[in-house]
C-alpha cells in the first residue's frame, strides 16, 4: 500500500537552527484562546463558509511561483510533498503539522472564512466511518470516489459534494492534474468495518495516549491511527485516493484529519502541562542526530521557516487556541 511505504521511508535530517538568536521576539500573551470545534459541532454557516474558503484557495494563483495552472490550493500539496522526508517518521511530525494547519487556517481567513480550524473526530466515527457527517454531499465534503470504473488514475473521482469541481495539479511532486480522488477501504476485520475503522477506535487512541515519552507517543500516533485514516480514505481496492500519496493535502479532509491529530497531541500535553508542553526528543531518522526544540520547521515559502519550540504550546500568543 502506497501510503504505508511512504510512512516507513527513512527520514532526512532537520537542520539545527544554529544561526537563530537565542531569544525570539515575544508577543503579548494569549488571553482568549480560539476554540477549534468538531466538524459536526460547527454551525451550518461556519461549515459552508469553510467550504467556500477551500474553493477560493483554488481560484488564487500560486504564491510559491509554481507554474500555472497551480493555485494556492496546490501550494499546500506541493510543499507537503517536497518536504516529505523531513516531516514524516521524525520527531517533528507533530509540531510541523501543527504549524501547517495554522498556515492553512490563515489562508482560509484570507479567503473570507472567519471561524477557526475544524477537526474530524474519526475515533468517534470509527464504527462506521463512511457515514460520518464530514462526507455529507450537502453540508460536508462529499463522499467516496467512483469505485465502479477500472482502477486507473483519474477514475476514482469524488461523485458528490462541493469539491467535484477541483482539479488538483500535483500527484506526489509530479504535475498530473486530476479530479479529487477517494477510495474508501472496503469492510474488513471481525466484525467487518469499512475504512480500517478498527485501527483508530477510542481504545486505540487511549492506548497511544498512554505513552509517557514524547518520541514513543509521536511515533505511535503517526504510524497507528494517523496512517490508518489516510489508508482508510484512500486505499480501497480501487486505490488512488488523494489522501494516500505525499500530496495528501489535495484532499481537504487532510486538514480536518490533522487538526484531530493535533487535538490528540494537545490532550496528551494537557495530561501534565508542566512537563509535557515542551516535552520533545528522539532521534531524527535511524542513528540520526537527536531532535531538539531549536530544530527548524521548514515551510517552503508558504510561511517563514520557524523552529519546533514555537509550535509546542498552543497557548502561545501566535497560536492561542484550544479544543
Ligand atoms: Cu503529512
Amino acid at each position: 500500500m502506497k501510503f504505508a511505504q511512504i510512512l516507513t521511508v527513512a527520514s532526512g535530517s532537520l537542520h539545527t537552527a544554529l544561526a537563530l538568536p537565542s531569544t525570539l521576539p515575544r508577543q503579548q500573551t494569549c488571553t482568549s484562546p480560539k476554540l477549534r470545534k468538531e466538524w459536526s459541532q460547527a454551525t451550518a454557516g461556519e461549515r459552508s463558509s469553510y467550504i467556500q474558503a477551500v474553493l477560493c484557495l483554488a481560484t488564487k494563483p500560486s504564491t510559491l511561483g509554481l507554474p500555472s495552472p497551480a493555485t494556492v490550493y496546490d501550494d499546500f500539496a506541493w510543499a507537503h510533498a517536497t518536504l516529505n522526508n523531513e516531516i514524516h517518521g521524525v520527531p517533528a511530525f507533530l509540531p510541523w503539522h501543527r504549524y501547517f494547519v495554522h498556515v492553512y487556517e490563515d489562508a482560509l481567513h484570507d479567503c473570507g472564512y472567519t471561524g477557526n480550524a475544524l477537526y474530524w473526530d474519526w475515533a468517534a466515527d470509527s464504527g462506521a466511518p463512511a457515514s460520518a457527517d464530514v462526507w455529507d454531499p450537502t453540508t460536508g465534503f462529499g463522499g467516496n470516489g467512483n469505485q465502479t470504473t477500472p482502477s486507473q488514475f483519474g477514475t476514482v473521482c469524488v461523485l458528490d459534494g462541493p469539491f467535484t469541481v477541483l482539479n488538483p495539479v500535483y500527484w506526489n511532486s509530479d504535475v498530473r492534474p486530476h479530479c479529487l480522488q477517494r477510495s474508501f477501504a472496503e469492510p474488513s476485520g471481525d466484525p467487518p468495518v469499512e475504512m480500517f475503522g478498527f485501527n483508530y477506535t477510542p481504545d486505540i487512541v487511549a492506548q497511544v495516549s498512554s505513552e509517557t515519552v514524547y518520541d514513543q507517543f509521536n511515533n505511535q500516533l503517526e504510524n497507528g491511527p494517523h496512517a490508518a485514516v489516510h489508508q482508510g480514505v484512500a486505499g480501497g481496492f480501487r486505490g488512488l485516493g488523494d489522501l494516500g500519496p505525499v500530496s495528501s493535502p489535495n484532499d481537504p479532509i487532510f486538514f480536518l484529519h490533522h487538526t484531530n491529530v493535533d487535538r490528540i497531541w494537545w490532550q496528551w500535553q494537557q495530561q501534565d502541562p508542566q512537563t509535557r508542553t515542551f516535552a520533545y526528543g528522539g532521534s531524527i531518522g535511524e542513528n540520526g542526530p537527536t531532535a531538539d526544540l531549536d530544530d527548524i520547521l521548514p515551510m517552503q515559502g508558504l510561511a517563514p521557516d520557524s523552529v519546533v519550540r514555537e509550535y509546542m504550546d498552543v497557548n502561545s500568543a501566535h497560536l492561542c487556541y484550544t479544543y
